[in-house]
């Protein structure tokens, strides 16, 4: 269909599709850089732990932090949208063979993510790494009953605190930093209590870091299990969502990989909206548990999205990707995930958004229903072409080819 057609009938429903662009242009979404190698980070050689996991083994993995780099370039290359880089602790990147442990790390080790950073014109969010090394003490971190343990890591978060800043001040942008842990039980414990207190008095004392609330946004992602510790979680969703209300400038993260499966956190969007100035996203797509799938444009992607939208909180929603496939091509995974979103969000941009709100308030609801139907179908595959040409990006299937190429080219040769 012709692009003017295509505006005039979303216009016919109130719909300004150029407007949607523009604000979409302008709404930056976080790329995780740990989709990249499974994970791995360059700072251990040990395997992945904390409950999380990687399957498959796809050749071409980045294995240095130049390659790493490089496979993200060619990433964004092919995606429309503005992005944030996220990056993991674990990556930090040590030149001239020095070393430091996590609760040593320095903003110097992260010079090279600011530099590539800067040279796209993007901000950076953070994640301190409580998993992959031997001070986690029987599958615990913050919350262990040992007091060196819970030490080491809460001087792994002060650091992490000193580095967001770091990367806020030298992008301008301020940074997310997602304070995650795996810590739990495999089978039932008998203190659900003390560990509980033990998580909460060791963020406490990371957050007593000094640190410019403008500039380092810590967050709490909850999680309700993870392999290895199915029967409790420290950071259940109720200790998480509780700690961020109660504690002035932290704010709730929601991995919607997270929760029951019939829990949705579309729903807990506008819940939290209500309360919180800010909340913060991982946004991935959890097959029957917590798998980490590359996100698509599905269901409850689309419905994320709109939450998003119709609350009028594009600037109050840190989104943020965080999924990990290792069974197929990596940066087609990350090309994937991120155009999914993106596609999701201007889908909802192009919901009429204020006519259903009032088909809703005057109990309209057949026509609802009739209206939210017809919309599937409007003409939105030709929005999405146009705002892909207008960020310069491949609109259609054929960015695979690129990315094939550069397979044979470079990955294959690892
Ligand atoms: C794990 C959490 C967490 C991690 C990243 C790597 O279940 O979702 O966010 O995926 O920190
Ligand atoms: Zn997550």
């Amino acid at each position: 269909m012709n692009f003017e057609l295509v505006k005039e009938k979303y216009a016919s429903v109130g719909v300004d599709v150029m407007a949607a662009i523009e604000t979409l242009k302008n709404a930056p979404v976080s790329l995780h850089c740990w989709q990249g190698d499974d994970v791995g980070g360059f700072d251990n050689e040990g395997a992945l732990t904390g409950g999380i996991q990687t399957t498959g083994n796809y050749p071409g993995k980045a294995t240095t932090p130049e390659q790493l780099l490089a496979d993200m370039d060619k990433a964004i290359s092919l995606m429309p949208g503005k992005k944030k880089l996220n990056v993991h602790a674990c990556y930090a990147i040590f030149e001239n063979g020095e070393f430091a442990d996590r609760d040593k790390l320095e903003p110097k080790h992260f010079k090279k993510w600011v530099e590539f950073a800067k040279e796209r014109n993007m901000g950076i969010d953070f994640n301190p790494t409580f998993f992959s090394h031997d001070k986690v003490k029987d599958g615990l971190t913050l919350s262990s009953p040992d007091k060196a343990t819970r030490d080491f890591w809460i001087e792994h978060g002060k650091a992490c605190i000193r580095i967001s800043e770091y990367f806020a001040k030298e992008t301008g942008v301020p940074c997310v930093m997602n304070i995650w842990t795996g810590d739990g039980f495999k089978d039932i414990p008998s203190d659900r209590l003390g560990p509980r207190v033990r998580y909460k008095e060791s963020i406490e004392a990371i957050l007593s870091e000094p640190f410019d609330k403008n500039l380092v946004k810590p967050c709490v992602e909850s999680k309700v299990f993870g392999i290895g510790v199915e029967s409790f979680t420290a950071g259940s969703a109720e200790f998480s969502l509780t700690f961020a209300a109660t504690h002035d400038g932290c704010l709730p993260l929601m991995d919607n990989g997270h929760y029951h499966p019939t829990e949705v956190v579309s729903d807990k969007i506008p819940a939290l909206l209500a309360f919180f100035p800010e909340i913060a996203l991982h946004i991935t797509r959890p097959i029957r548990w917590d798998s980490d799938h590359v996100v698509l444009y599905d269901d409850e992607t689309r419905e994320m999205a709109k939450e998003i939208v119709r609350c009028g909180a594009i600037d109050r929603v840190y989104m943020a990707l965080d999924f990990f496939d290792a069974s197929i091509n990596r940066i087609s995974a990350w090309v994937v995930g991120f155009r999914s979103w993106q596609k999701a969000m201007l889908n909802a941009l192009c919901m009429p958004n204020e006519l259903l709100k009032k088909l809703q308030d005057e109990n309209r609801m057949t026509e609802l229903m009739v209206m939210q139907e017809e919309l599937k179908l409007y003409p939105f595959n030709e929005v999405w072409e146009y705002y892909c040409k207008e960020c310069g990006v491949e609109p259609t299937e054929k960015w695979l080819d690129e990315v094939l190429t550069y397979e044979k080219e470079v990955l294959s040769k690892r």
